[in-house]
């Protein structure tokens, strides 16, 4: 008697773990086509940030002025007519960004502060530091 229900159990057991197998293979599927589209998305996305990057890559700034070592570097900069000139104080000290013509003055550059200026006419500016007098700089303008 026992040993008759337990053989008549045995087909639909089977049966049952082989509708599981399929189960859990058709998610497994899924899940490796679910992992493939997100791998393309990132591959396409790092490719797209890729020509991204390329096409943004800034050129050699042109338009800075670092206050290193007690000089203006470089001590003459060209720029054309509408940049905006940034001076960095990378120096240990504070510095000023003064034209000597008094048409601009940064006030105090702190260690690590950075000063910006539009220079909208074309023209030659001479520049100084009023705090350390033998500092000065160019911005020629074209
Ligand atoms: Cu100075």
């Amino acid at each position: 008697m026992h040993k008759l229900s337990f053989c008549a159990t045995m087909p639909s057991h089977w049966a049952y773990s082989i509708q599981t197998a399929f189960m859990k293979n058709k998610i497994l599927h899924l899940y490796i086509f679910l992992l493939l589209i997100s791998a393309m998305a990132i591959v396409s996305c790092g490719k797209s940030s890729g020509y991204g990057s390329n096409t943004t890559t800034p050129p050699p700034v042109a338009n800075a002025v670092s206050i290193v070592n007690m000089s203006f570097t470089p001590a003459t900069l060209t720029v054309s007519v509408g940049t905006t000139v940034t001076w960095t104080n990378n120096d240990g000290m504070t510095h000023t960004v003064t034209s000597d013509a008094s048409s601009f003055d940064s006030g105090d550059i702190t260690m690590g502060s950075k000063y910006s200026r539009v220079f909208s006419v074309a023209g030659t500016f001479t520049y100084h530091c009023t705090i350390h007098p033998a500092m000065k700089g160019t911005i020629v303008v074209k």
